[in-house]
Parts: structure tokens; sequence; C-alpha cells
């Protein structure tokens, strides 16, 4: 007889059991004493047997005695990669995954960013690449466990650090505390993320065996305890207290940690390489004196910025040190290990204002294309000291084109598209007013205002608000840059009555410390000669919407008016072409890199795909990765939003040509400190 039958299932590695309920007409069969002791015998072994199970089939928790995590009732511990599935084309999670899987990794470590998903306040995109959901389980079905990170606040070189930016609609709130519109906001998205969480935690039978509370948040000057309690309860309620293993990850320092942990969440820390393990784990263990040491971000590489070089680090500082951990018996997680893209208008910022380039390559394992590299290898064979690495081999690169050159041609001007690029109809103010505060979060904006006196002679028109790189054009004649990073204003004659127009570019916002409420566009009083400029015609330039009804043939050259005389510096402009065909023995399309060589700023879209900012002069970036993700047989359309000075403004032709390898180190322009 059997009673309490067990089921197994396999979920990718992970094992879930269910039972069968003990069968009532088996119990009642039996009516002698002897039956009935025995019967008291067995039903004690099944509720022994039915409480042992409890502890040990899908628990994943800490061992504080063991000094290490216990998965089903064995001592555990995690060799985890991270990957952002926003920064990866929903096409290839598969492949990088399977990358992942097949270096030895037996977790991924992956945050989730707000205001991918939150785009503005209630409503909520979980489509395409935002399908979270679908990204976990494929991470499950590869074998591979999960480590999350929901947040609120995710730092990640990502806008904003991935809190919404419409948070700042009315100007600065308390950001990452107790305030109250700010709570009301993250309960609000919390209620949305969590149950779709919960039946994928490891207790549940899916994949998540942690999830993280906040994110380095010792690093940040608000240190408010409250806060980090008021998320942990808000966790617990959603997915069940004790379903999961709550944690905080901080920089190993006395203040980082006092501000950042919190009794109930396990307290791990992150350090990257070329330094002895001991040191961060000893500042672990003075706040967690027993469970698994932990580094939940060992830097594989580093990030960019423009105009600085393009960081590295070397294959073997990474092994040594991956190495001295994996002797200690820690856990790790390795940021980055599949860096990825900051498509679109993605990327964010550190202070003093410096803005990340559109590759996150992070010069990680696995490239920004996700191409295996040697710091792979050298990294799986240390990973085999110490766990068995899958008997198959690493999958191969994926194949790269040099599709060859293109023509661009002019579609026109800013002004010549202006009722297009900016359909509605503009905002009117007194004074300038921040993109947020016209609910715009991304790209670019138009402030226009008239010239309310003759200047004569060269006077200082001064926009110190510049939120970060501003075009100052007068009747529709560019006359110079202003940046955020001084200087803020330029000298212009000018005639009563001109229209001036100040082009914004927000070029991502500080994603780490104390300036996260990044405001964009113009955020103070523009004056011109000491004399505050009044009366404000505000425009949001729609490109992500215009872009893709752009065919090379929609506005023939022949009709435009051309305003811009042939300088050095234009109005912004938007070019257009076809890329080249696949030669005939290649049938299906393939990955490739836009090399912008020759132009100078702008945005970058291919079939009305924003692939990102391009910015050659300034490098270290001189390519876009290009994924055939996104690419067609024939016909794929590439729009450029040059806002500078594309390289026929003057003479010669416009083209882009694609090839077959990344440039991510070119030259850089200036060299500077953040
Ligand atoms: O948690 C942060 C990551 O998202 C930690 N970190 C990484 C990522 O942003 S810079 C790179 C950083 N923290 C700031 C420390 C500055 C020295």
């Amino acid at each position: 007889m059997l009673i309490g039958q067990m089921q197994t299932k396999m979920h990718g590695d992970h094992m879930t059991c269910h039972r069968d309920q003990v069968t009532r007409e088996d119990a009642q069969q039996t009516n002698t004493q002897t039956k009935n002791s025995k019967m008291k015998m067995l039903l004690t072994i099944v509720l022994l047997v039915l409480l042992v199970d409890k502890c040990t089939s899908n628990s994943f928790v800490v061992n504080y005695d063991g000094n290490s995590f216990s998965k089903d009732g064995q001592p555990f511990r995690y060799i985890s990669g991270s990957i952002h599935y926003a920064r990866v084309p929903r096409g290839y999670w598969d492949d990088r995954l399977k990358k992942m899987y097949a270096t030895g990794l037996n977790a991924i470590q992956v945050y989730v960013p707000w205001n991918f998903h939150e785009r503005s306040p209630g409503r909520y995109t979980f489509e395409d690449n935002a399908d979270l959901v679908a990204f976990l389980q494929k991470a499950n079905e590869t074998g591979l466990l999960v480590i999350l990170r929901p947040g609120p606040y995710i730092c990640a070189e990502w806008d904003m650090g991935g809190l919404p930016s419409w948070l700042l609609k009315d100007g600065v709130i308390g950001l990452r505390t107790m305030d109250e519109a700010y709570i009301q906001a993250v309960d609000r998205w919390m209620g949305v993320l969590l149950p779709k969480i919960k039946p994928l935690l490891y207790s549940n039978g899916g994949p998540i065996i942690s999830v993280q509370v906040e994110n380095e948040y010792g690093s940040y000057s608000a240190c408010d305890h409250d806060y980090i309690r008021h998320l942990k309860n808000t966790f617990e309620e959603a997915l069940g207290a004790d379903a999961v293993v709550l944690f905080t990850t901080d920089g190993p320092g006395q203040h980082m940690l006092e501000c950042g942990t919190l009794q109930g969440l396990y307290t791990t820390v992150d350090f990257g390489s070329g330094i002895d393990p001991s040191g961060p784990f000893n500042y672990q263990r003075k706040f967690e004196p027993k469970g698994p040491l932990v580094n939940s971000e060992f830097y594989t590489g580093w990030l960019d910025h423009w105009g600085q070089k393009h960081s590295t680090v070397a294959k073997d500082r990474v092994t040594g040190s991956l190495d001295k951990i994996l002797a200690t018996g820690a856990s790790v997680n390795m940021y980055m290990f599949e860096g990825g893209t900051n498509f679109g208008f993605w990327n964010g910022a550190n202070s003093a204002y410096s803005p990340q380039p559109t590759s996150y390559d992070y010069d990680a394992p696995l490239t920004e294309a996700g191409d295996p590299t040697d710091k792979l290898m050298a990294i799986r064979d240390v990973i085999k000291k110490y766990a068995k690495v899958p008997s198959i081999p690493v999958p191969p690169a994926t194949p790269k084109l040099a599709y060859g050159k293109s023509t661009m041609t002019k579609v026109g001007s800013l002004y010549d598209v202006l009722n297009k690029l900016a359909p509605d109809d503009p905002i009117r103010t007194n004074y300038p007013i921040t993109m947020e505060a016209m609910q715009q979060s991304f790209g670019f904006i138009m402030y226009r205002t008239k010239i309310p006196i003759n200047v004569t002679k060269a006077t200082l028109l001064d926009i110190p608000g510049i939120r970060d790189r501003g075009y100052i054009i007068i009747n529709q004649v560019p006359v110079g840059i202003v940046v955020r990073n001084k200087p803020t204003g330029l000298t212009i004659t000018a005639s009563k009555g001109d229209t001036l127009d100040i082009v914004v570019e927000n070029q991502g916002r500080i994603n780490y410390g104390g300036s996260i409420a990044d405001m964009k566009g113009i955020i103070g009083n523009i004056t011109l000669g000491g004399t505050i400029l009044e009366g404000f015609n505000i425009s949001s330039l729609q490109l992500d919407e215009f872009v893709p009804k752009i065919s090379p043939n929609l506005i023939p050259e022949s009709t435009l008016t051309w305003s811009s005389p042939q300088t050095q510096l234009n109005v912004p402009t938007l070019y257009s072409g076809t890329m080249p065909n696949l030669p005939p023995d290649i049938s299906e399309p393939r990955d490739t890199f836009l090399k912008m060589s020759g132009w100078t700023k702008g945005q970058a879209y291919i079939n009305g795909f924003n692939l990102g900012r391009y910015w050659p002069v300034e490098g270290p970036q001189v390519t876009l990765y290009v994924p055939a993700t996104i690419l067609k047989v024939t016909g794929n359309v590439i729009v450029l939003f040059e806002l500078e000075s594309a390289p026929c403004s003057t003479e010669g032709s416009c083209t882009v040509e694609f090839i077959d390898r990344p440039i991510l180190n070119g030259t850089i322009a200036r060299v500077h400190k953040i």
C-alpha cells in the first residue's frame, strides 16, 4: 500500500515535488487494535516524511550555521552572471542564456528596470523586450536559477537608475525615501510587479532563489531605514514571508553597510578584481556574522563614458580574483556577464555630468553582440576547479556581416518636418518648464521665444539650466551649442523680434549618487545680457513616433526648402538610406555594426528601431550594434537624426558603412575626470 505517493517533475535543473492525498478507503479498511497502531505509526512516518520533504524539496534558504545557502536541503553556492533583458534583443535571449549555462553558471542575476515597464503613470508594458516573465521562464528552461533585483532603484547605468522620470513631473520629490508621493508610486508598481514574480519563486516551482531589496542603498545619502523596512514589508506581503531569501547589496564599507542593511534582509557585498576578497568579506561578516559569503557584483569589466577611454579589465586579473573568491566557498555573481546595449535613449550618466554611451559591452565575458571571449573561456576554466561544468561546448559567436556602404540622402531639416516631429500645439509658458513637466521622458525638446530687444553688440545668452546640450538657432540659422558642463552661454547678436530656438537634447539621466532627480530640458531662466527672457512656446519632438513613418522617398528632396547655410554647424537634419542587400550566398540577415565615422552626433534608427546615440567625434564608441533580429532580408531603412554636421554638409557624399566588428575604443576628443 502506498500512502502519499510522490510524483516528480523536472523544470530545467530544478525538481518540483507534488504529493497525492492519503487515501481514506485505505485507512478505513483497518479496524483491529494492531492495525490501528500500525496505522498510527505509518501516519507518523508520513507526517515526518512530509515535514522533512517540506524542508528539502523546493526550498532555498540561508543555512546560518553551515555558512552556506541550502537548496533542497543540500549545501549550495551560486556562480552567477548578470544579464539585463532590456539590453538584449528578445530574439537573442535564448542564445545568451545558453552560452551562460554552457560556461558553467548555475544562476543569472537580473534587474527589473521600473521605467522600462511603466512608461507613463499607471500604464504598464510587459510585451516584446519587456516580457519579464517570458525571460525568467526561458532562464528556467535553460537550467539557470535567478537572483532577481526588482529595485525599485537599480543604478545599472540606466536612465535615472531605473526610476521613471515622470516622478519629477511636479518637481523634485524625495526619491528613495518615505516621501509620500514616491512611496505611493512605488507601492502601485510593486502591486503590479510582485504578483507576476510570485509564481516564479523557487519555492513555488520557479527559478527565483533570492530577491534583492533596493540597490546599494548605503551609498545613497538619504539613509532612510524606514524606507528599506517598508520595501521589506511590501516584498514579504506580496511574495509570502519566508517564501524567498530577501537580501541587500552594498559596497564593503562601514557607512554603506550601516545605511544599506536591515535586520531580516541578508547582507551581501560587491567588489571587483585585483583585491584580496578577505577584506570585503570581513566587512560582510561584521554585519552578517554567519551564513554564506556573497559577492553580489564581481566586476568582470567596467562601464564607459562618452569622451573617456574605453574601459577594459584584463582577463587574468578577473580570473585570479574569481579563483580566490570561489576558494573561500563564497557565492558570486559576475557583473556583467552579458552587458548588451543601451538602445534608444536608455543610457544613464554619472556626475559631474558624464553620460554613458550606447554600448554597454562592459568588457564582459560575452560581448555586446553576445560573442564568447577569451575571458569567458578562462572563467570557465576557473569554474571547472570548483563545480561541474556542463559537458557541452559554449555555442559559437553569431555570424556577422560587413554589408558595406549605404548612401544617405537628406529627408529634411528640423524646420522642414517640424509639423510632423511636433504635431501637437506647443505649450505656452512665460518661463521655460522642464521636459518632465511637459510629460516627456526622453529625446529632444524645442524652446522658442522672440528676442525682445535689438542686440547689436555681441551679448551673452546664458542658459545655466541647460540639461544637457542645447542647439541655439536664430531665425533658423544655427549659431552655437551650449552644454551642461560649462560653458552654458554664448555671445550672440540679433534683432528685436528674431525667433530664438533652443533645441535641447536629454543625454540620459544621472543614475548614481545624490543627483538622480535629474530633470531635463531647460530647468531655469535664460538671460540675454542679464535680462530674463520670457514668453516661450515649447514643443516635444516625437522622433521615435515620426521616424518609422519615413521611407527613403516619403519626402522627395526637391520639395524641400533648405534653410541652413552650408557651414560647419547645421540645424538638426534627418537623413535616410537603404542598407545594401545580402550577398547572394547568404539568405538570412546577420548582425552587423554601423560605423558612424564622418558624422558628428545624433540618433540612428533602422526599420524604425532606435539603435541609440552616435557621437564618433567624442568617442570612444564609433560603431553601433545592429542585431539581425531587427533586419529584413531586403529593404532595411536607415534614418539618422544628425544634430550638428553630416559628412556632406559642406561637400562630398554622405555614406554610412556596415562592418563586421565593433569599434568601441576609438579616439577620444578630450580627457576629463569625473
Ligand atoms: O549596483 C551598481 C550597478 O548597477 C553598482 N555599480 C555598478 C552598477 O551601476 S558603478 C557600476 C556601481 N556603483 C557605483 C559605485 C561608484 C564607485
